[in-house]
């Protein structure tokens, strides 16, 4: 059996991350879409079921057209299995359609191949049986036969020898060992790791499936398991990484310097990812034009963030320092648990994932000259923006019409 792991899509983002704002909004519809991708990507290469391991939406708050929509994108994947754990950004909201769901009410109902899995429960699939765990209690009412490849889904952070869940219940790895468990499906943590708990069990978690800001740099995609020899891959199937670069000046760069060092750092960036450059050394201020550095880089990649935190800029007869602010830390060490030897297993598997890595550079092209496209992320953005208002529901109402309209270009009744 193979299984498509990845966690932490956080559909309804709102993105405020530096993005220009256009550019934001296609961002966001590429988030948006990401479980339609990830469903059609299952299908394709007959996966048998995918876990997402947490935070599919980013907040409580899911539109009946979002979940809707959702629905529909895992029903088309049949009879790709999706087992859908509940996060902290997400938790209620899964609850209580998961009660729902099993409450009896038609309208409720999940596509047959989609299933909430909730703390304390657990689904059997041929010799693999996955449970979920939400809290430490449910860990240790888990009950794994010796003979199946048992998983066990969590929401939070390895730390040392021990788990925590993402609300802050510690569980230690002890709890975890020797209980047949052999894999273990984590969510939370935004960049890819993994940690061995004994000779049978080790927790992976593959970060959030797309980099949605400059805080998340490094690989981003899912895991796919193959539950017959528990070999595992990690496929790099993010639309847009963020890449975070270093880039050292010196005093003695001129304007024209700086810019040939910073293109020679950036020349393995590809355009349609966010680089979040991360400039130390000294500059002379005469020579170094941040704005139009950063304007420049606009027009070669999707996001810029220039980080002049540890920079030294030396101004006419004085040195200033700017303020410092913590950059993102670096997940270059993200994927060594990916055992190289069972990557090229794996990799020459029938099953090529290679052209799914790195997909669509030039699709998303195409698609950010959908105009249509981008009028109904505008909507979207709209509809957003008077939800977080706090605005009484008839006055959102009148809101949203003026609003839609506004965007319709028609006339507004004032
Ligand atoms: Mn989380």
């Amino acid at each position: 059996m193979r299984i498509l792991h990845c966690a932490d899509l956080h559909i309804g983002s709102s993105l405020e991350s530096g993005l220009l704002p256009d550019r934001a909004a296609l961002r966001r519809r590429e988030i948006n879409d990401s479980l339609s991708r990830i469903a059609a990507m299952a299908r394709r290469h007959r996966i048998d079921a995918c876990l997402i391991a947490g935070d599919l939406f980013d907040t409580d708050y899911v539109t009946p057209e979002t979940w809707k929509r959702c629905l529909a994108a895992m029903a088309s994947a049949t009879p790709v299995r999706f087992l859908i754990l509940p996060g902290n950004h997400d938790g209620r909201f899964l609850h209580a359609r998961e009660q729902r769901a099993s409450s009896g009410d038609p309208a409720d109902r999940l596509p047959s191949n989609v299933k909430i899995l909730t703390g304390g429960h657990s689904v059997r699939m041929g010799a693999t049986r996955v449970f979920a765990a939400e809290t430490a209690d449910d860990i240790r009412y888990i009950k794994a036969d010796i003979q199946l490849f048992n998983i066990v889904m969590m929401h939070g952070t390895v730390s040392g020898q021990s788990f925590t869940f993402a609300d802050g219940t510690v569980v230690p790895f002890s709890a975890l060992k020797n209980r047949n468990l052999d894999y273990g499906a984590l969510g939370h943590v935004h960049a890819a790791g993994a940690a061995q708990v004994d000779a049978r069990l080790t927790l992976c978690w593959p970060g959030c499936l797309e980099a949605r800001g400059y805080d998340e740099p490094g690989r981003k995609g899912f895991i796919v398991v193959n539950t017959e020899n528990g070999s595992r891959r990690f496929v790099r199937a993010a639309l847009r990484e963020c890449a975070a670069v270093t880039c050292t000046l010196d005093r003695a760069d001129t304007e024209g310097d700086i810019l040939n060092k910073i293109h020679q750092s950036l020349q393995d960036v590809a355009e349609e990812n966010l680089v979040y450059l991360h400039l130390d050394g000294a500059a002379k201020e005469e020579e170094f034009n941040p704005a139009s550095l950063q304007k420049m880089l606009l027009q070669e990649y999707f996001g810029v963030r220039i980080d002049t935190s540890s920079l030294t800029i030396l101004g006419r007869g004085q040195q200033m320092n700017t303020s410092r602010v913590a950059s993102p830390e670096p997940d270059e060490d993200a994927t060594r648990i990916w055992n190289p030897q069972e990557e090229a297993q794996i990799a020459a598997d029938a099953d090529d994932w290679t052209r799914e890595e790195r997909p669509l550079a030039r699709k998303i092209t195409e698609q950010a000259e959908d105009e249509a496209g981008s009028q109904i992320a505008l909507r979207e953005i709209f509809r957003e923006l008077v939800r977080d208002a706090g605005l009484a529901p008839e006055t959102a109402d009148e809101v949203l019409k003026a609003g839609y309209a506004a965007l319709d270009g028609e006339e507004l009744p004032l």
